[in-house]
């Protein structure tokens, strides 16, 4: 590959980016038996109809992920792939639900994850901000303990999300705990318009307070919505091969980016899960700029909207674009 455009990805969840490989070296290390004899069984079990059959393969393979050591190797992996495909600054989604449930306390899924972080300007020439995740699947007193649970930390973290299985769980269900998030001084985003209807996505913004729509692809069955959220400048994480994989979108050259992007929307491209979706985020800026017939002049404004959609600081921001 020549070089990857700079850019920042804003849309990515770190135990989504666990490899088969990783999975049976950490499955060995901690002395679990994986329902899969070999990394190639484990890899034709990546095909999926829709997002739940997905979250189920996700958080079944999540259990190899025991010790602070296996959240650091983990987050290591990501920090040099993305460093490989033009990331300059990364903000990264966790999901501490899906560890605190399994009996891994949340300060080991922190420590492990924030070891790597730390490192991670200096060793890889990305910066870094994580995302706290509550899993809308879960009763929302679950959330508010999690963030509880996360009040001592909170100079490790930039923001609350909102993730997992979307339809049936509006946004409105999380209004307290999202409110507390801003209360203690962080910013917000949410997962919205992925499966869900565009009541979610206007939900995220008027009840969470969400800065950024996750995914969002839907508003387009809502002109009004659009309107706003291009009036609004509001960024939205755009997950091309997610799309694909999880059936939102048949296929990558029916895929509505030209449309939002003609919208005037402020669109990024992102990985979300890439060792399931079949690629890193400059494979996604590569396959909609093959599919989708996208300029160079095209993939260059999603690459600088990225920097404009991050949370960083004006100073990185602008030594970055
Ligand atoms: C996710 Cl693609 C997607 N959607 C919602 N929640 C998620 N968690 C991990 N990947
Ligand atoms: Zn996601």
């Amino acid at each position: 590959m020549h070089m990857p455009i700079p850019k920042a990805e804003l849309h990515v969840h770190i135990e989504g980016t666990l490899e088969p490989e990783l999975a049976f070296d950490l499955a060995r290390r901690n002395g679990i038996t994986l329902p899969y004899s070999e990394v190639e069984e484990l890899r034709a079990a990546y095909s999926f109809s829709d997002l739940q059959s997905f979250l189920n393969l996700y958080y079944e393979l999540m259990d190899v992920l025991r010790t602070e050591e296996d959240f650091r190797d983990l987050t290591l992996a990501y920090l040099a792939r993305a460093a490989s495909q033009g990331v300059r600054h990364a903000e990264i989604f966790f999901d501490p639900q899906a560890h605190t449930s399994r009996g891994v306390p949340f300060e080991v899924v922190l420590e492990g994850i924030t070891s790597a972080l730390k490192t991670s300007e200096d060793e890889y020439g990305v910066s870094t901000a994580l995302i706290l995740c509550f899993l809308r699947d879960r009763p929302a007193s679950e959330a508010m303990e999690t963030l509880v649970a996360a009040r001592p930390h909170l100079e490790h973290l930039s923001a609350v999300g909102l993730d997992s299985a979307e339809v049936g769980h509006p946004p409105s269900k999380f209004t307290e705990v999202f409110d507390a998030a801003a209360q203690l001084g962080l910013r917000r985003v949410a997962h919205a318009g992925e499966e869900g209807p565009p009541e979610y996505i206007r939900e995220a913004l008027d009840l969470l307070g969400a800065e950024r729509i996750d995914h969002g692809i839907r508003c387009l069955d809502d002109p009004d919505l659009v309107t706003r959220l291009a009036e609004s400048r509001t960024p939205l994480t755009v997950c091309p091969f997610s799309n694909v994989r999880l059936r939102a979108v048949d296929t990558l050259d029916v895929h509505p980016l030209p449309a939002l992007m003609e919208a005037g929307l402020l669109v990024t491209i992102n990985s979300d899960d890439p060792s399931y979706f079949g690629g890193h985020v400059h494979d996604n800026f590569l396959g909609v700029q093959e599919h989708l017939g996208l300029s160079n002049e095209d993939l260059r404004s999603l690459a600088r909207n990225s920097f404009t959609a991050s949370f960083l600081s004006e100073e990185r921001r602008s030594a970055l674009i």
